[in-house]
């Protein structure tokens, strides 16, 4: 039986990607709240295909509890945010759940952590709790999951993976039991190259977008279209550039370059210029609201309106959206009142927020595309007469204001 610790973005869809495919799995969430959801039969976020394997698992016997599991593997997913002053990871989530398990734990149990961590973080505060409590039978393996939001259930079953094991055996063992569901290929190393590996593949993501969004204001600087220079540029065959944004948000591509900064702030200069940049895409989104209020001669905030709230399209996941981030500067430097809507937003998170696109757009003159949610690509004849700030280039009519 494996116990998935953390029922999360990642540890949800993996439990119940591997219930469905015959692995019998107890999920366990310290959230009593999140725990009963699940129990009463529905997910706690939206994701393509998420429902029906969850329905799948359901039927093959998952279980949710608040209890750890006395089983001979866990895996552990829970969150790994960065520490906003240091800009090390922070893994007290990790270590927590690492300490609950230990206490449920059988000799000679394997302990997967799947959470991202930064290169050395299992050995440096993962081990000790293992030592500290007499616990050096466990067998530790880092296991780091790589699915996208918006695309989780198909590359769940579809990437390639990474296992990290002191042990090759140990390696060999969870790579097996990835293996009932996953149809990559999947690489057994030792632990650091494995953390590593992860962090660096959000690097690589997060300097390649940083690089367009300079483009994009070298190109806004003179008058120069940056999407079709991209779009030419990428005709070469050995470039392949990103595309610009109004911010780069998440819990990945926005956190874990952090981590290489924290660790090695004189090495990792590059990957710092590039998360300050991504980090000032909101500001420059609000610079630019600014002007073109200014050249159609609009004074009222009021009558502006923001298009999406999430980090990225067809999710319903705020954290670190730049919608948020750039409400956040609205407050220091322009005058509040800004509207805002996104479909995939229930609840009521901002002020001013509406749940109607028509109510929404009724009620302002300009519209800024924060997000691409399919929602307005089907719906942009309803922008007609509109100032239309177009964050994402899915409008290429004449007078439409990109970055
Ligand atoms: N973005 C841009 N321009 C682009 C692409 C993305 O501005 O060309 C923005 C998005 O709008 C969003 C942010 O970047 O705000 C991040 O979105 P994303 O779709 O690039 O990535 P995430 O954070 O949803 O998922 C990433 C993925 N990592 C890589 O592709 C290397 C995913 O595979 C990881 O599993 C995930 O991080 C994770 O959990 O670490």
């Amino acid at each position: 039986m494996i116990n998935v610790i953390g029922l999360g973005y990642i540890g949800l869809p993996t439990a119940l990607m591997m219930a469905s495919h015959g692995v019998e799995v107890v999920g366990t969430d310290y959230n009593t709240e999140l725990v009963a959801t699940l129990k009463a039969g529905k997910t706690t976020f939206k994701e393509k295909g998420l429902d029906e394997l969850f329905d799948a698992a359901v039927r093959a016997g998952i279980r949710f509890t608040t209890e750890y599991q006395v089983t001979d593997t866990y895996i552990v997913s829970v969150p790994t945010p960065y520490d906003k002053f240091s800009k090390k990871v922070d893994a007290c989530y990790v270590v927590a759940a690492v300490k609950d398990v230990l206490k449920a734990a059988p000799q000679g149990a394997t302990l997967v952590i799947e959470s991202t961590v930064s290169p050395g973080t299992i050995e440096k505060s993962v081990r000790p709790v293992l030592e500290a409590a007499g616990r050096t039978d466990v067998n530790l393996v880092h296991a780091p999951e790589r699915i996208i939001p918006g695309n989780m259930v198909y590359e769940l079953l579809h990437n390639n993976r990474t296992i990290g094991a002191d042990d090759r055996a140990v390696g060999e063992r969870v790579k097996a039991l990835y293996a009932s569901f996953c149809l990559g290929e999947i690489v057994v190393t030792d632990i650091k190259t494995a953390e590593m590996t992860k962090v660096v593949e959000n690097t690589f993501r997060a300097v390649n977008i940083a690089f367009a969004n300079e483009l994009a204001k070298i190109c806004r600087h003179d008058g120069m279209d940056v999407y079709e220079i991209i779009r030419i540029c990428n005709m070469h065959p050995r470039v392949s550039i990103l595309q610009p944004g109004p911010g780069v948000g998440g819990h990945c591509i926005s956190v874990d370059p952090w981590f290489l900064v924290g660790d090695y702030p004189s090495l990792a200069k590059v990957i710092d210029e590039s998360m300050k940049t991504n980090d000032g895409m909101p500001d420059f989104v609000l610079n630019r609201i600014y002007e073109i209020m200014q050249e159609r001669g609009m004074t009222d905030v009021a009558r502006v309106g923001l298009y999406g709230l999430t980090y990225k399209e067809n999710v319903d996941d705020m954290r670190e959206s730049p919608t948020l981030q750039l409400l956040e500067s609205q407050a220091r430097h322009l005058a509040p009142g800004l509207k805002v809507y996104d479909p995939f937003i229930e609840k009521d998170v901002v002020e001013n927020q509406y749940h109607d696109l028509d109510a929404f757009l009724d009620a302002v003159d300009m519209v800024v595309i924060m997000v691409k949610h399919n929602e307005i690509r089907e719906n942009m004849g309803k922008l007609r007469g509109k100032t239309i700030l177009d964050c994402h280039n899915i409008c290429r009519l004449p007078g439409v204001y990109h970055i």
